[in-house]
């Protein structure tokens, strides 16, 4: 046998993320972090095992039997081994729990978690991201018997009294355009609503519950005649009710998450609220679960670096390491940056989702959260197909052998940019977000971040100075507002990574790391602005597919 490659190895997720480590140290209360350190490590050991587990056993994909042997329809999903094990280590270790606490770190002490468990969870995180934002909307809605009734099982930190939720809108005229929604709720001659119709994408058809829209028979079309409704998915003898599961889906990644296409027909459906302006109240779930999709965007970058960085010190071309070769140890560098930015922005959500649910934020905060949510998600998804594609590249060919398990972070990092809405309908999404306060909210926490001078703080505020003019100039003109707003979306999501990465190169100053002002340095280097042109004929002469006249 002649020279054989050393495998990367994973170092052990926790201990050695110096990242997260400098965030907890400096967000969490000493008490409260020595309280959750147990749970972030046990999760750490968690992910490391899984990562090694998966080196020697082949993967498996979950299996829809429809049919058992003597004709009756079952609907019964196999579900892969990490995600039978996913109540019982999320539960343990309250996941979701931990986010529903009392105190103002509760978000950042749950999404610490998801952090931490998310690249081993096989996206078992993605149901449990709906279960987390199915009890948001429902705190939200005040509705006091379903509060009772789900909350228990959604937040339980018991395996066995666990329920997962599903979030139901997805038909096939509406994925971005909800409004569409073609699924009827229609009152029994017992007054009990049922549902009947399709939904395209259940992510989370093995939950015991759902939070589903649906237009009440007779009431008008749009968004705004659609109500929200609570469903749950088995009878008390564990029997669908009323709903059929047509078939999984195959998809480019999430092999191991059972997505399915669903088929209503009478499901008994309990209203949240009001019998209309059901995106209204769902949308509290949304904003979590675009937290969550940030978070983990995060967490895959995390996971695509460490191994890439570990490779880098195994792997010898050329007569010496490839870490230390320039051109390689520039590249590793620039993903770096790129991630703390991401990092950063995605926890300060989460930092400010929490101490906002509980009234305890600054008179700007839930502005700047609204602002936020979109941002991160639609960002952060995008660097980390980024980062994810270059990390590969970092492993040459063996970056595209299955069998390494690469390919598939690839694969999955897709998902963050579609999934909870585009980019596009994201960058959308944040022009409703600006609403009357413009980027106000964001200068605002920008300026308290920043030192009183210095170069970050001139480059940011006048990054923030041209994305306001170019609102400004096209606020006017709606079509050449929305060409702008990814632009606009991607210079705002910079501005307000910069500034956290400014706030963390301080802490590392302190404490002797030059690391994080070395991250903010480069992430700063490659530049805040993004901003587009405005709209004009050019788009449309390009985008079209017409032959040439
Ligand atoms: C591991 C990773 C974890 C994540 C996993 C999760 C996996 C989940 C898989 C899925 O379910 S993917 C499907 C997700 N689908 C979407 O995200 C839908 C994308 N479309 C949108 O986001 C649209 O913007 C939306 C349907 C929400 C609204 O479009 P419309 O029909 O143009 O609605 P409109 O009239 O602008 O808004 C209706 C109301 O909702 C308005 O309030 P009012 O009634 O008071 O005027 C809006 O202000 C409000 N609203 C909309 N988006 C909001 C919001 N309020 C707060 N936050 C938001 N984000």
């Amino acid at each position: 046998m002649g020279f054989l490659q050393d495998a990367p190895r994973l170092a052990h997720p926790f201990r050695e993320d110096r990242v997260l480590d400098a965030w907890l140290a400096h967000v969490l209360p000493v008490d409260r972090l020595a309280d959750c350190a147990p749970d972030l490590d046990a999760l750490g050991d968690y992910a490391l095992d899984a990562y090694e587990r998966r080196q020697r056993t082949p993967r498996t994909e979950p299996v829809l039997t429809q049919w058992d042997a003597w004709g009756a329809r079952v609907d019964r999903i196999a579900l892969t081994p990490a995600w039978e094990d996913g109540p019982h280590i999320t539960t343990r270790h309250a996941v979701l729990a931990a986010g529903h606490g009392e105190s103002p770190w509760s978000r950042v002490e749950e999404f610490a978690r998801v952090y931490l468990y998310h690249p081993a969870s096989e996206f078992y995180c993605c149901p449990l991201a709906m279960t987390d934002g199915a009890a948001t909307a429902l705190k939200a809605s005040g509705n006091q018997a379903l509060i009772e009734r789900a909350l228990p099982h959604f937040l339980s930190r018991d395996a066995g009294s666990f329920w997962l939720s599903g979030q139901w809108m997805t038909e096939t005229p509406g994925g971005s355009d909800v409004g569409r929604t073609e699924t009827i709720a229609r009152q029994d001659a017992d007054g009990q609503w049922r549902l009947y119709g399709r939904k395209w994408f259940s992510s989370a058809v093995v939950g015991e519950a759902a939070l589903a829209l649906a237009r009440p028979e007779g009431a008008g079309s749009g968004t705004s005649a659609l109500a929200l409704f609570y469903v749950e998915t088995k009878d008390a003898d564990g029997d669908w009710q009323g709903i059929t599961i047509d078939r999984l889906k195959k998809k480019l990644g999430t092999h191991e998450l059972p997505t399915a296409e669903v088929h209503l027909d009478g499901l008994p459906a309990t209203p949240v609220g009001a019998l209309d302006h059901g995106v209204r109240q769902v949308a509290p779930m949304l904003n979590v679960t675009r937290t969550w999709n940030a978070v983990c965007a995060v967490a895959s970058m995390a996971r695509a670096i460490a191994l890439a960085r570990d490779y880098a010190t195994r792997r010898s071309a050329f007569g010496a390491r490839l870490i230390d070769q320039p051109l390689h140890a520039r590249t590793l560098a620039d993903m770096q940056a790129t991630f703390e930015g991401a990092f950063s922005l995605a926890f300060y959500v989460a930092e400010l989702l929490g101490r906002t649910e509980r009234g305890l934020g600054a008179a700007h905060e839930p502005a700047l959260l609204r602002l936020l949510t979109p941002l991160a998600k639609l960002w952060t998804a995008k660097a980390s197909i980024g980062v994810v594609s270059e990390a590969l590249e970092c492993f040459g060919g063996a970056g595209y052998i299955e069998d390494t398990g690469l390919p598939q972070l690839l694969r999955d990092a897709q998902v963050y940019a579609i999934w909870e809405g585009t980019t596009n309908v994201l960058s959308l999404d944040m022009l409703r977000a600006l609403g009357s306060n413009g980027v106000e909210p964001l200068r605002a926490a920008v300026l308290e971040l920043l030192p009183a001078e210095g170069e970050p703080r001139r480059t940011i505020l006048a990054t923030l100075d041209s994305a306001e003019t170019l609102l400004g100039d096209v606020v006017g003109d709606r079509a050449s507002l929305e060409a702008s707003a990814r632009g606009i979306a991607f210079t705002l999501a910079r501005c307000m990574a910069a500034a956290l990465l400014v706030r963390s190169a301080g802490w590392g100053d302190a404490a002797g790391d030059p690391r994080p002002a070395a991250a903010c340095r480069r992430f700063m280097a490659r530049g805040l602005d993004r901003l587009a042109l405005p709209a004009n004929d050019d788009d449309t002469l390009l985008a079209s597919g017409s032959p040439a006249t």
